[in-house]
């Protein structure tokens, strides 16, 4: 793979490139909506990567082409940076040079497998594969949660999208087999195993094919609905509130502030136990965790979609221990963890089921949790 996107690099650029390099997409077992709340999330990687060959130039010029549209080339230069410049897809690499401070010109090539579009973080995986090869380029030093902090800031200032800090950090710190339990508030992190196929179960990605942009809106409202409610309760974050205090301010806090902050605590007290029933290989616990989470998501933190519900009703409905929609919402992906002899019934009853409601037909993965960024190849 990484020899095939070199060959191509010197056919586009003309010389060899330095370093190849590989980030992954992810999916997240369990905390959603709940790193920007300084909360606890369970994500893992997914095998999908993108891929990234790059050279660094002696001027300050920056070419960059996507295998996706190989006749397209972007030119800039290194001081014409401005946040929020450039075509849409290509601020998540301008913003990581942004962010990193490069001072020299560069020559870029990615390729993308992580699906777009289905909330698998196919930004990120875009924004760690340049960060991690330009930390070892450049000789950078920086650490991986201080390179997932920059990556945030690329996303959050370059490109203008309020996410969180779960998908740089996931795509960066993954290992292979485990799950990351992340502290969203100082980004330290517990590797936990993931033994679904030891269980004879698997974990299936649903892809409901609607399109789903953090930069929309409702994503952050949502934030915002956060931050005003725990500024109300006195508190630095939601992280640092529970119920008794919800209770004791809802004289204060507006309807859909109690909701949000009650999905943000009850969420994090699921993610704690989704660690428990890991450990103890218990996953029939997990799956009801992973199921009140879809229940808190839709109810109470509004971010479902009827397609995904359908995703997750079905998948229940024939079989899985537990199902919910992943990511931002409002479209994008949904998991089940279900028997790996269930798999194809339960695609065909998704798909029926997609048809019956008059949805576009559902796209399926599944994946291991895999391993993090990585450096392929340097010269
Ligand atoms: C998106 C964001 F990018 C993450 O930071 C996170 O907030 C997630 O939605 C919801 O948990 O993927």
């Amino acid at each position: 793979m990484s020899s095939d996107l070199a060959r191509r690099f010197v056919e586009v650029f003309q010389s060899e490139p330095e370093i190849i390099s590989a980030a992954p997409g992810r999916v997240n077992l369990i905390g959603e909506h709940v790193d920007y709340n300084d909360g606890f999330v369970l994500p893992f990687a997914i095998d999908a990567v993108t891929t990234a060959a790059i050279r660094v130039r002696s001027d300050s010029k920056i070419r960059i082409v996507s295998q996706q549209k190989p006749d397209e080339v972007y030119e800039s230069k290194i001081e014409n940076l401005e946040p929020k410049s450039g075509p849409n897809w290509t601020r998540y690499l301008l913003g990581v040079l942004w962010a990193l401070k490069v001072k020299n010109g560069v020559d870029i090539l990615v390729e993308s497998k992580v699906p777009q579009g289905a909330g698998l973080s196919s930004s990120a995986a875009l924004e760690c594969s340049i960060g991690v090869a330009l930390n070892e380029l450049l000789n950078l030093g920086y650490s991986l949660s201080e390179l997932a902090r920059l990556m945030q800031q690329a996303e959050n200032e370059y490109v203008g999208v309020p996410c969180g800090i779960m998908d740089q950090s996931i795509s960066l710190m993954a290992v292979e087999g485990h799950a990351l339990l992340l502290d969203c508030r100082d980004l330290t992190v517990q590797q936990i195993p993931v033994n679904f196929v030891g269980a004879g179960l698997r974990l299936l990605i649903i892809d409901t094919g609607v399109h789903h942009e953090l930069i929309d809106g409702g994503y952050a409202q949502r934030r915002s609905q956060c931050e005003s409610a725990a500024k109300i309760l006195g508190i630095q974050s939601l992280r640092d509130a529970d119920l008794e205090l919800i209770k004791k301010y809802q004289m204060q806090l507006s309807e859909l502030e109690q909701k949000r902050a009650r999905h943000v605590i009850t969420e994090i007290s699921r993610v704690k136990k989704a660690v428990a029933a890991l450990e103890a290989n218990d996953f029939v616990q997990l799956g009801k965790l992973i199921t009140e989470s879809h229940i808190s998501l839709r109810d109470d933190y509004n971010v479902s979609s009827p397609e995904l519900d359908v995703a997750v009703d079905t998948s229940l409905k024939n079989g899985a221990l537990g199902a919910r929609m992943v990511g931002g919402g409002f479209g994008g992906s949904a998991i089940a963890l279900i028997k790996d002899v269930d798999a194809g019934m339960i695609a065909r009853e998704i798909e029926k089921a997609f048809k019956d409601s008059g949805f576009k037909p559902p796209r399926f993965f599944d994946s291991l949790p895999s391993q993090g960024a990585r450096i392929l190849k340097t010269n």
